[in-house]
């Protein structure tokens, strides 16, 4: 069983958003499309109150129940069968969605046997890199959709090197256009016929 996990693919993140990542918008059409590939999407999102060490580090950015905490717009959202809220303490970043707090990700993953995790979302080099990393220990075949993510760059290269993490940890980098086709005929590559 496999599942598509959509990261953080928030306004705040997105161009005009108070931590925009560029181009973050640009992949809201493609997670729409990879949509219909997956029995079950789920999402996380950066959910940080306002005293949090997090903004140490960071612009104030999706402080809970704000407009720049919400999915952008154009996600399909309603497909998104649960959210699982990060970084919704004051000492945590919550890079991970596996650090959600309202709900617990692995269990819920184990309980809907899904054992190969489809990963994208915002942003390469800190909450995708963060999840794929923790997907892998936590034992599911763990996939990063390249055309669905983007990354904040705060230093050039860092996505790059990002993505070479993830690799030597044994995460599977793949395309949206491996998963193109319909469901209901299965595309011959991720399993979906
Ligand atoms: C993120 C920086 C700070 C992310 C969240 O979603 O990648 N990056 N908070
Ligand atoms: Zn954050």
């Amino acid at each position: 069983m496999k599942a598509l996990l959509i990261v953080d693919l928030q306004n705040d993140f997105c161009p005009g958003g108070a931590l925009a990542v560029k181009e973050g918008d640009l992949i809201v059409p493609v997670v729409n499309q990879l949509m219909p590939h997956f029995s079950l999407i789920v999402a996380s999102m950066d959910w940080h109150p306002r005293n949090s060490i997090h903004f140490e580090k960071w612009p104030v950015h999706c402080l809970q129940h704000s407009e720049g905490a919400a999915f952008h717009h154009d996600l399909n959202s309603e497909r998104i069968e649960k959210v699982f809220l990060k970084g919704t303490q004051n000492l945590d970043d919550g890079y991970s969605a596996f650090e959600a707090t309202n709900f617990n990700l692995p269990e819920y993953l184990n309980n809907h046997d899904v054992t190969d995790l489809y990963i994208c979302g915002l942003a390469t080099d800190y909450c995708v890199k963060a999840t794929a990393l923790d997907a892998q220990k936590h034992g599911f075949n763990t996939f990063v959709i390249t055309d669905a993510i983007r990354g904040v760059d705060v230093h050039a290269g860092d996505s790059d090197w990002a993505l070479e993490e993830m690799i030597l940890a044994g995460v599977i980098l793949t395309h949206s256009s491996a998963s193109i086709t319909p469901v209901s005929r299965g595309c011959g590559c991720c399993g979906c016929s």
